[in-house]
């Protein structure tokens, strides 16, 4: 197997984000771009002291444009640092999460378990060759790189003048299950991209039960994996193992610009109201979440995937829930779920999410932790037997999750969407036992949590393509104006405090400073102000909005309604329109 040292020279911007690495495609496929970038990653792994000679390492994606090319780079990469065995899901497909579940429980069948491993892919962002590709890298965890490892591979990026490739060997055949012995110590093992991570849920959840729910007669569901990664999982799961209906699967077939420009989605394999078209069109909602005419009742339960699918929506009849009510539900209904059973160890949320789990936390008397926004800090926390958790067990049963429609367990390292819609389904299947009695349905438990724990009404408005300096501008004006504004009064609510937020991370004791402006007000409500990690082009700012109403006060508001008067205060604030130009969001979520 011959190595051969390619000469290359820094390329800038690669620095990875919120999630990996993401650029257009196109400068993926740029000379030496990907390649920079996967040297960059096996130096700091050995720097850091693991194992690459000799390691098992995986490498799939979402099935974007530009995947399989990329993948066969790799493999040749691998080959060429000293791996010695590559695992690949068929069609070089795995999810996120199932990224995360073969890492942390494939059988490493007599060899090296995995060091960890490439996920090809730029999520929600649309893919194909004029869009967008991304890489992360996933530890021997099962999660995302800590910010240690990517600021050393960041440097890496800057100083590079070499990488290896054994540019001898031959593509491998992703297409089918195989075992590919390419040259002497070097082997590519192809398995079904569904096998690993079916399997772990089978562990996390009760599918009799879940079958159950499923043959009642008023129960009917529609999953929309809009054409991303998730449909062979959504077609194995709701049609190999529950029996759901034909037709309850759509979008399931993965493609490599998610249906492109001419789809209803556009191409963005986003799940939110604005993007999962079919899905909120069947369901009776229209994109502001308001009840249209529908020809036939919707189904009693519909959900959605993300392109790499570890995003989730949940959706009722003619009912959005929304991700950080989703996330206080789950957390409250945990002990449905087997894999809590013997009680939920703790939960968290980013700190932009709404403070619904709290009051859920607060209640069960358990730890709650809030964390700036990215899976990551999740997945310190789970692994910690120690420092978060003095007195634990290495095995931390744990929820957690994000109001960008990500939420998932300790049985990844990644958020989860398929999790997410069983945790649901599970709830549904505990509280529909008997068949006689009417269907309780996704609205009727979330109407009853409310009704319980008061109801955190929340909206989240994106501006994307914004000037980047005008947005860097604007967060540093707001940050110099914060201490003068304590105190005062705006549009009849008053500031009670306002800060920076920054995290102290109990595990390892790093600080991540900027992780978003802060204006709290006397009455519980608040807004918060970030600017996105994950876009490609300009800034994305994203202002987070939410006003609590106790159980007393009026539950059957539109979320959108009850907070545009903060949103206004906000704006007044940040003077985002004189500072960017911007009348409206791009998106509100
Ligand atoms: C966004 C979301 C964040 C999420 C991240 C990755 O990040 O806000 O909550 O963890 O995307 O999700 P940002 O920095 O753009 O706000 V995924 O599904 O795009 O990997
Ligand atoms: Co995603």
């Amino acid at each position: 197997m011959e190595v051969t040292t390619v000469v290359t020279k820094p390329i800038a911007g690669q620095k990875p984000g919120t999630s990996g690495l993401r650029q257009k495609t196109r400068t993926f496929m740029g000379e030496s771009y990907l390649q920079n970038f996967v040297q960059s990653v096996f130096d700091a792994l050995v720097s850091e002291g693991v194992a690459v000679k000799g390691g098992t390492l995986c490498v799939s994606g979402d099935g974007r444009y530009f995947n399989s090319t990329a993948i066969q780079i790799i493999i040749k990469m691998a080959a060429a640092a000293g791996v010695t065995r590559v695992w690949c899901g068929t069609g070089g497909l795995l999810s996120t999460p199932a990224m995360s579940a073969v890492i942390r429980t494939r059988d490493p069948a007599g060899g090296a378990a995995p060091i960890g491993g490439f996920i090809l892919s730029a999520s929600h962002n649309p893919g194909g060759i004029d869009e967008d590709f991304g890489i992360k890298y996933n530890g021997e965890n099962g999660g995302p790189a800590p910010e240690k490892l990517t600021d050393k591979i960041y440097k890496n990026t800057t100083t590079i003048a070499e990488y290896k490739i054994c540019s001898g060997l031959p593509d491998v055949a992703l297409d089918a299950p195989a075992k590919h012995k390419l040259a002497d110590g070097f082997e590519v093992v192809v398995f079904p991209c569904v096998e690993d991570h079916v399997a772990l849920l089978k562990k996390v959840f009760d599918f009799g039960a879940i079958k159950k729910l499923f043959e009642r007669k008023d129960f009917s569901m529609i999953y929309d994996s809009m054409n991303g990664v998730q449909g062979p999982y959504a077609k194995a799961i709701f049609y190999g193992e529950f029996g759901a209906a034909p037709g309850s699967c759509i979008n399931a077939e993965p493609k490599e610009d998610f249906g492109g420009h001419d789809s209803p989605s556009h191409g963005h394999a986003d799940p939110n109201l604005t993007h999962a078209v079919e899905l909120v069109a069947a369901m009776g909602l229209n994109k502001m979440g308001l009840p249209i005419e529908t020809p036939k009742p919707p189904p009693s339960f519909g959900a959605a995937a993300d392109g790499d699918a570890d995003r989730n929506m949940i959706m009722g009849s003619k009912f959005f829930c929304s991700p950080s009510d989703s996330l206080a539900v789950i957390v409250a209904n945990a002990q449905c779920i087997p894999w809590y059973k013997g009680g939920l160890k703790a939960c968290a949320r980013s700190m932009p999410t709404s403070m619904a789990t709290d009051l859920v936390a607060k209640k069960l008397g358990i730890p709650f932790f809030e964390v700036p926004t990215g899976w990551k800090f999740f997945g310190n926390l789970m692994d910690s037997g120690s420092a978060a958790f003095p007195n634990s067990p290495s095995y931390i049963p744990f929820i957690c999750g994000e109001e960008s429609f990500g939420t998932g367990g300790d049985h990844v390292r990644e958020k989860d969407g398929m999790w997410a819609v069983l945790a649901w389904l599970q709830i549904l299947a505990a509280k529909n036992t008997d068949p006689s009695k009417p269907l309780v349905g996704v609205a009727d438990v979330v109407m009853a949590h409310w009704a319980e724990y008061g109801r955190n009404y929340y909206a989240r408005y994106d501006y994307d393509g914004v000037d980047k300096a005008a947005a860097e501008k604007m967060m540093a004006a707001m940050v110099a104006e914060q201490p003068k504004l304590i105190g005062t009064t705006i549009n009849g609510m008053t500031i009670s405090s306002a800060d920076m937020f920054e995290y102290n991370d109990s595990v390892d004791g790093s600080i991540s400073k900027n992780q978003g402006i802060r204006f709290m007000f006397s009455d519980g409500s608040r807004f918060v102000f970030r600017l996105s990690g994950t876009g490609v082009v300009g800034a994305t700012i994203r202002l987070y909005l939410e006003k609590y109403t106790p159980p007393t006060g009026d539950l059957s508001l539109h979320a959108f309604d009850v907070i545009k008067p903060l949103g206004e205060i906000a704006l007044q604030v940040s003077k985002l329109v004189e500072f960017t130009g911007r009348t409206e969001p791009s998106v509100i979520t």
